[in-house]
C-alpha cells in the first residue's frame, strides 16, 4: 500500500512540473530574455505547421487560405504532388508565413480570412490546431460580439509563430518552426520529424531536459538549420499507445 500522503504530494509535484512546463515552453514573448526594446517590431520569414482538414484538405484551399501561391506550398512540401490532390485529415504541410512582434509582445503571423458561407468563429478556430490559435483569440482580434460570421465577412487570423531573439544569434538555427502538438506526440518523435536533436528542441524551448510532458493544443518550436522539411515516415501519434505525463 502506498500512504495517500505520498500519493498526493507526488501527484503535486507533477503538477506543478507540467504547469511550469507548459506555462515555460508554449509561449513566445518576444522581448522574454531581450535587453533591445527595438526588437519589439521585429520580424522574421519563418514556417508553420498545418493541417489539412475537411476544410481545407487540398494544397489549392490552403494555399489561398494562406495567401500563398500553390507552387510555393508544393516546392515545401514534395509529399503532395498536385494541388488539387485530396489530403488526408492531419496530413502535415509546411506554410511559410512573415512572423512578427506583436504589440502584446507576443510573435503572431497575421491573416485575412474572408468566409465563403454563414459560420461562425468556433467552426473557423476547427479549422485550425488549437495550438496555432484559439477560439477566444479569434474573438478578441476580431472584437466579436457573437459567435456567429456572416458570408462575405473578414477576419483577422493570430497564428502563433516564433523569430530566433538574441539570446539565440550565436546558433547556427535558421528558422523556428511552429509545430502544434496533437495527442500522442512527444519531443522525440517531433524531433524525429524534423531530423533535429531532441535536446536542441528542449534548449530552444526551454523545457526541462528528459522527457519533458508536452501537452496536445500547445506549440512547440522546431530549431532547424536549414529549410525544413517533414520525414513522413515517422508515423503519426496513436493516442491510444501514448501518455502525456511522464511515469516514473
Ligand atoms: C447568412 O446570415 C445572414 C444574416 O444572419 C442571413 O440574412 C442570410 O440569409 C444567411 N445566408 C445563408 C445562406 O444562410
Ligand atoms: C484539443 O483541441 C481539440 C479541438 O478543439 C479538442 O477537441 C480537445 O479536447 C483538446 N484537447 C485537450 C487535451 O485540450
Ligand atoms: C526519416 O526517418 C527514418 C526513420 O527514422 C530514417 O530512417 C530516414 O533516414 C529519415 N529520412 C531522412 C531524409 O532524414
Ligand atoms: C499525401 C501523401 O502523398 N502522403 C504520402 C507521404 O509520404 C509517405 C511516406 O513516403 C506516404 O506514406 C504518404 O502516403
Amino acid at each position: 500500500m502506498i500512504p495517500l500522503q505520498l500519493v498526493i504530494i507526488t501527484f503535486t509535484i507533477l503538477s506543478l512540473r507540467s504547469a511550469y512546463s507548459q506555462q515555460y515552453y508554449d509561449h513566445t514573448p518576444c522581448s522574454f530574455h531581450t535587453t533591445n526594446p527595438a526588437s519589439a517590431g521585429t520580424s522574421c520569414p519563418t514556417f508553420i505547421v498545418y493541417r489539412a482538414n475537411r476544410h481545407f484538405s487540398t494544397v489549392s484551399a490552403i494555399s489561398t487560405l494562406f495567401q500563398t501561391d500553390s507552387r510555393t506550398l508544393l516546392f515545401l512540401n514534395p509529399n503532395v504532388s498536385a494541388p488539387s490532390q485530396p489530403l488526408p485529415s492531419g496530413h502535415e504541410l509546411l506554410v511559410p508565413v512573415t512572423c512578427s512582434c506583436a504589440a502584446d509582445r507576443f510573435y503572431r503571423s497575421y491573416f485575412t480570412y474572408t468566409a465563403t458561407q454563414n459560420t461562425s468563429i468556433s467552426e473557423i478556430a476547427c479549422a485550425f490546431d488549437e495550438g496555432l490559435v484559439k477560439s477566444d483569440a479569434l474573438t478578441a482580434e476580431n472584437h466579436a460580439r457573437s459567435n456567429g460570421v456572416t458570408a462575405g465577412s473578414t477576419l483577422r487570423l493570430p497564428l502563433k509563430c516564433a523569430c530566433l531573439d538574441e539570446v539565440f544569434e550565436n546558433d547556427p538555427v535558421k528558422y523556428l518552426v511552429a509545430y502544434p502538438l496533437i495527442e500522442g506526440d512527444s519531443t522525440q518523435k517531433v524531433a524525429g520529424k524534423f531530423n533535429v536533436a531532441e535536446e536542441e528542441i528542449w534548449r530552444f524551448n526551454r523545457m526541462d531536459p528528459f522527457e519533458p510532458p508536452v501537452f496536445p493544443n500547445t506549440t512547440v518550436l522546431i530549431p532547424v538549420r536549414d529549410e525544413p522539411l517533414i520525414n513522413f515516415s515517422i508515423p503519426d501519434a496513436d493516442p491510444s499507445k501514448l501518455q502525456f505525463l511522464p511515469v516514473d
